[in-house]
């Protein structure tokens, strides 16, 4: 059977025949019945904001993931093989076994993607779930996002999974609301993200960044200025954000900062789980709500007891209302810093999307890069000493302006430099950052390359 595919650039492209041929190795000789592909993204402004309700400014780029997939009625499981890499272990899967709990025990490759299968079947109705009660699904997967890198390899895998079961199992969705029931199953895994990356995913329009907007999901395409290029640099320091609590304990320290300013101004503090509500409740400006942190929020840490007492709650009561499963322990609490840096970068995000609407200054928009980054590392504290190196070597070299890219402590940075002086960036960070690095054997233009805004999600039955 033909497959014909031009995905990915030329340079990067998924390679789908060699999934094909996977996909009948691992499965007795069947052919793919249809393929899906989402892509990761990168973020150029609005960082660690979406899941306190506030604005986010992506665009997706042309590295993905795809699936081939086939529909099986003989047996009811999900099978799953990975082209990727011989870690990825070959796995199969009793579909109406797929559980939270046992999702939220490991965030194995696999995980994520039943972690998209269990969404899936969840948008299903009860007479819709009966109808496909035999049908059990062969997934084959293989893309080429770098992974734990902050361009969102993950959430392209979930979102992936939810495509392509609801496609196989024939039940049509909308855009926004696949969007929202990936970011949904996404937690299953354990990060309590926003919903940035799903949103982008499936939205983006090729020659477009996007901003998206929560509560409700809107997504407004945006023209980036043409006298400027993206350029994207891994710094190869690697993070899972699922394998520790770190993402988590930012998320906390937001909504715990939220309960507490609302405490202070005597509103309902128990239903003010993230910062957005706090301001919308409160009827204040973003440039109040920053003031509000400087006079109610102390920049010394605050411990565990101490938010209890304020909150007047026990210890018991704040894991329920306030605590994911792995922060119950956390120790010290930074809220001003986490507080102040969400304001601030919504504020940023506001006039970044102003800039792009009135044909602004490049550089106006790379000077707010470098504040969200410098707010990134100094308040957010997520930033990495090799991603710190790439962002003094990028200044030095001429970019606009510079940051980390998704949730950091590792992964990349997306650079913004003069259009006409591009290749010869790249030049320079490919020739002071990587010679002297052990890369594996990872080809140079996987590890920065210049990205423009790509197409959302796609699927293509073989004919
Ligand atoms: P990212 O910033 O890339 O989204 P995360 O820490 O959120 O990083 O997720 C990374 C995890 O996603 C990996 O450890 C792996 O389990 C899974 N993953 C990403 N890409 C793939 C892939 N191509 N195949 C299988 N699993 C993948
Ligand atoms: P990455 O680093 O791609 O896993 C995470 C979150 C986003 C957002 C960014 C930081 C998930 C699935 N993704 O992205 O929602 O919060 O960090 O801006 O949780
Ligand atoms: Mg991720």
């Amino acid at each position: 059977m033909e497959v014909d595919y031009v995905w990915g650039t030329s340079s990067n492209n998924v390679p789908v025949q060699k999934l094909e041929q996977h996909f009948r190795e691992n499965f007795e000789s069947l052919q793919p019945e249809y393929y899906v592909k989402v892509p990761g993204r990168v973020n150029l402004i609005g960082e660690h904001v979406d899941y306190c309700g506030y604005s986010v400014f992506p665009m997706a780029i042309d590295q993905c993931i795809v699936v081939a997939a086939k529909r099986t009625t003989d047996r009811q499981t999900v099978e799953l093989t990975n082209l990727c890499t011989e870690r990825y272990e070959n796995v199969s899967k009793n579909i109406s076994d797929i559980s939270a709990e046992s999702l939220g025990k490991s965030p194995s490759w696999s995980n994520y993607f039943m972690c998209g299968v269990k969404g899936a079947r969840e948008y299903l109705s009860d007479s819709q779930l009966k109808a496909v009660e035999k049908v059990g699904f062969l997934f084959a997967i293989t893309g080429n996002i770098p992974e734990s890198s902050g361009l969102s390899s993950s959430s392209a895998l979930v979102t992936a999974a939810v495509m392509a079961t609801l496609v196989g199992y024939g039940v049509p969705i909308s855009r926004l609301e696949l969007a929202e029931i990936s970011a949904k199953c996404e937690r299953y895994i354990g990060t309590a993200g926003g919903g940035m990356d799903q949103a982008i995913a499936v939205n983006a329009k090729q020659g477009y960044a996007a901003r998206i907007d929560f509560n409700p999901l809107a997504v407004k395409q945006f023209r980036l200025p043409a006298d400027a290029k993206f350029i994207v640099a891994q710094s190869l320091a690697v993070k899972n954000k699922a394998a520790s609590n770190d993402f988590n304990t930012r998320v906390v320290e937001c909504r715990l900062a939220s309960q507490i300013i609302a405490k202070q101004l005597n509103l309902e503090w128990e239903q003010m789980a993230v910062l957005a509500t706090l301001q919308k409740r409160s009827g204040n400006s973003l440039d109040r709500m920053i003031e509000l942190v400087h006079q109610h929020l102390h920049v010394d840490a605050y411990s565990k007891s101490e938010v209890c007492e304020i909150l007047s709650v026990s210890e018991d009561q704040l894991d329920e209302l306030s605590l994911t499963a792995n922060t119950t322990n956390v120790a010290e609490f930074y809220l001003h810093q986490r507080a102040l840096h969400v304001f601030e970068e919504a504020k940023r995000m506001e006039e970044f999307c102003r800039l792009c609407e009135n044909s602004g200054a490049a550089s106006d928009l790379g000077r707010l890069m470098d504040d969200s980054h410098s707010s990134l590392r100094d308040l957010y504290q997520c930033s990495h000493p090799d991603l710190e190196e790439l962002v003094a070597l990028s200044k030095r070299e001429g970019a606009y302006g510079c940051k980390l890219t998704g949730a950091g402590w590792g992964g990349c940075v997306v650079v913004m430099v003069p259009s006409d002086g591009a290749e010869e960036f790249v030049k320079s960070v490919r020739d002071q950052y990587f010679s002297n690095r052990e890369t594996c054997g990872r080809r140079i233009d996987e590890l920065v390359f210049a990205t423009s805004p790509s197409e959302g999600a796609c699927c293509v039955h073989v004919k």
